[in-house]
């Protein structure tokens, strides 16, 4: 039996397998993409950001507990986009999240930088169908968040919670539009310590603000909710999860949810298009003479790189 209907089939080695094949971008990633399709849609992503040292993996944690206690299988994805290797902060997210590592319903991966940042993003998706194909209802990805590559991971998230720590207050200062962007829940964690107060009512006040603005999305009547956790302590974690729940029950009533699976299916597929034909016009330009002409032109600088794509297609265009 081949990997695909083995992990179809409940196989969770076949599964890490799959996941070990996409992280290395194996030729096979297509064949297996094409073969899982028609068993996606089913789970529910749910992905959780904020600075290092957050306490992100114990929420993941505490969260998956939570889910367990209901029955829910989860599926989790700790990406860690600053880590070349499977190093120590993923160590630490393992013992974090120790509890679940006996639970044959719980199965964790950690993904780190393999090549390419883009990459990476695209293998994080992937490793989200891969669970979802397998019949986790729940899956939650784990990254932390600040550059484009992180932004591009959580956006494959329905729903974002974005965990801040008092510290942090200076940090969302200066990051605030692209928190307001990603964010859907806000869980300011380490509640115990000071600031958290001033924190959250800084968080309260700008969130309101962005809720009344035009850039706030209106596919849903939504108000991003700030909460106090406590991770450590499992203070705060229930009423997260209802917000989380509530969020979903919010996008699941109307069509906001669909529209938005399906703007992402459509941005894939431009991605793939646009990585894919580069790649292909690349292939021909090095190989013809007259193309590679022009290339040398643009790159030395006498031909302008509008003319010079251009110029390329045309002569492409004319040559199929
Ligand atoms: N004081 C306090 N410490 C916490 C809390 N939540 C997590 N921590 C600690 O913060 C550290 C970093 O937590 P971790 O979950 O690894 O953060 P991550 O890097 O965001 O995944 C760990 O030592 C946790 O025990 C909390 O609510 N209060
Ligand atoms: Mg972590």
């Amino acid at each position: 039996m081949d990997l695909v209907t083995r992990m179809l089939d409940g196989d969770r080695l076949a599964l890490a397998r799959l996941i070990t094949r996409v992280e290395n971008r194996s030729d096979e990633v297509p064949a297996v993409m094409r073969k899982i399709h028609p068993r996606l849609g089913r789970a529910y992503v749910l992905g959780i950001t904020g600075p290092p040292g957050a306490g992100k993996s114990t929420l993941v944690d505490r969260l998956t507990a939570g889910l367990r206690a209901e029955g829910a299988a989860v599926g989790i994805i700790a990406v860690d986009p600053s880590s070349p290797f499977t190093g120590g902060a993923v160590l630490g997210d393992r013992i974090r999240m120790q509890t679940h590592t006996l639970d044959a319903d719980v199965f964790i991966r950690s993904m780190a930088t393999r090549g390419s940042l883009g990459g990476l993003s695209r293998a994080t998706g992937n490793v989200v169908k891969l669970m979802d194909a397998f019949g986790f209802p729940w899956i939650i990805i784990e990254t932390v968040g600040v550059g484009q590559t992180e932004l591009d991971i959580i956006k494959q998230a329905d729903t974002t919670v974005v965990t801040l720590v008092p510290e942090s207050g200076d940090a969302v200062q200066t990051m605030k539009a692209g928190l307001m962007e990603v964010a859907d829940i806000f869980a300011v964690n380490k509640a115990d310590r000071d600031g958290a107060h001033q924190l959250m009512a800084d968080l309260r006040f700008t969130v309101h603000l962005h809720y009344t603005s035009a850039v706030s999305p209106k596919d849903i009547d939504w108000e991003i909710p700030v909460l106090a956790t406590q991770a450590v302590n499992d203070t705060g974690v229930p009423e997260l999860l209802a917000q989380i729940r509530r969020h979903r029950a919010a996008l699941e009533a109307g069509e906001a949810l669909e529209k938005r699976r399906q703007a992402r299916r459509r941005a894939e597929l431009e991605g793939l298009l646009v990585e894919e034909l580069t790649a292909q016009v690349m292939e021909r330009v090095h190989a013809d003479e007259d193309l590679s002409r022009i290339l040398e032109a643009v790159t030395g600088g006498a031909l302008d790189p509008y003319s010079g794509v251009g110029e390329i297609l045309a002569w492409i265009l004319r040559r199929p």
